[in-house]
């Protein structure tokens, strides 16, 4: 408990926290919902403030960006120079998973009168956050919203961003550019050739002025993402819950809720028996099985498909030593060093844990919990871990790591 709270306190910089010093020395959307969480069992006050640096980088469409840039740093790439959004903080151009009404929600539960309190200056940001989505990510009123670059996802290599992304051209820089690589081994990082993809898409939206419409779209990368998904329709009934709680009419999220929960239907796949992600250009579901695809846990599903769904994370689970590995341990394109092609990622386990209890698998949920703590134990506060060895990868002294850990100790 000490040595997550000392990891939390190192990376602390007066009021909101750095996902690890060095390798990421800005503000992520979704990794400040985890640190919240973490920060709540240790001090709820700065925990709050956490959220409220997050919506200093809210633009005036509601969008809220995936990096805020509070300070200058050069040890990350790309840096605010490279996105060119003149605002002040300089924010980036594209979202990150909406995980943020929930952790209101959460800090609300856990706190007296006073967080009711908090929770009303959030309530009209998280509601026009949420608007932007539904109204500019979905322009055709589907229910699901788009992404449009897999930095969008928070799963950045992700298998199932792949075929997509070979749609994407490559925009060449040198290898030398790249921060992350002086950081982590380079076998345990997105690929140069993903990268100049990443890049190329950064060029594109600014040429469009961050327009979002235009963007939409002229994104070569236009991804239904089923986790994106899961969690903004987790967000959106987390919202409704705030509205009701507040006095506020809860409708629009209610109405968005109930919309996309029906729509995410279309991203089941029966043969697979998990969720997956759909590519709009070619309005084909992206044969890849990730663990994104069990995040609709966190959502109301019919027994029968909950059931399903188990079984197949039962299935993976016999085939590695932690859970949850990131993509199929079975599948060819199964890297268990790779960052998001097969490593256990703390808040992952967290998200999982959190739909199982809401369906009742109490062992499932408690062998996430379990081995997180096992690898935490082992290896420290890593960014992710080897599911088949346990060893630690990626960044040390890791925020959302150390986050998750309180949270499911504290
Ligand atoms: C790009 C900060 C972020 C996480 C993402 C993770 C990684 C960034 C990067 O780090 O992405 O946003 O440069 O690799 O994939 O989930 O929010 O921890």
């Amino acid at each position: 408990m000490k040595a997550a709270e000392a990891v939390l306190r190192a990376n602390d910089r007066d009021g909101y926290t750095v996902p690890a010093q060095g390798l990421y020395p800005f503000q992520w959307l979704w990794d400040s919902g985890f640190a919240a969480l973490g920060w709540a069992v240790l001090d709820e006050e700065r925990a709050w403030l956490e959220l409220e640096r997050l919506f200093l980088g809210q633009w005036e469409s509601g969008f809220l960006p995936h990096i805020v840039f509070h300070q200058e740093d050069s040890g990350y790439f790309p840096g605010p120079e490279v996105w060119g959004v003149r605002r002040d903080p300089p924010t980036s151009g594209i979202t990150q998973p909406p995980f943020l009404a929930p952790v209101v929600l959460h800090l609300v539960r856990r706190s007296s009168e006073r967080g009711l309190e908090r929770a009303r200056w959030f309530y009209p940001h998280l509601l026009a956050f949420h608007r932007f989505l539904h109204r500019h990510r979905d322009p055709g009123g589907s229910g699901l919203v788009a992404v449009l670059h897999p930095w969008e996802t928070g799963m950045d290599n992700s298998p199932a961003w792949d075929l997509p992304l070979k749609r994407v051209p490559r925009r060449p820089f040198a290898l030398e550019t790249r921060r992350d690589i002086q950081h982590v081994p380079q076998e345990e990082r997105p690929r140069q050739e993903d990268y100049e993809r990443y890049l190329y898409l950064v060029s594109l939206f600014r040429e469009l002025g961050y327009d979002p419409d235009a963007c939409f779209r002229e994104s070569p990368f236009r991804v239904v993402d089923v986790g994106f998904n899961a969690l903004l329709l987790f967000a959106d009934e987390a919202l409704g819950e705030l509205a009701w709680l507040l006095g506020e009419d809860p409708a629009e999220p209610k109405g968005w809720f109930q919309k996309g929960v029906l729509a995410l239907e279309a991203l089941w796949d029966e043969e697979a028996g998990l969720y997956r992600s759909l590519d709009l250009h070619t309005g084909e579901r992206i044969p890849r099985d990730t663990s994104a695809g069990f995040l609709p846990l966190l959502l109301p599903l019919s027994s029968s498909r909950v059931g399903r769904l188990v079984a197949t994370f039962r299935a993976w689970a016999g085939e590695a030593r932690y859970l949850f590995p990131s993509a199929h341990p079975l599948a060819p394109y199964f890297e268990p060093r790779r960052y998001w092609r097969g490593p256990v990622w703390a808040p992952i386990n967290w998200l999982l844990a959190w739909g199982l209890i809401r369906h009742g698998f109490l062992e499932e949920a408690a062998r996430l919990r379990e081995d997180l703590i096992a690898l935490v134990e082992g290896s420290g506060f890593c960014e992710y871990y080897h599911p088949l060895t346990g060893k630690g990868l990626g960044g040390r002294g890791f925020s959302w790591t150390a986050a998750i850990y309180l949270a499911w100790i504290g």
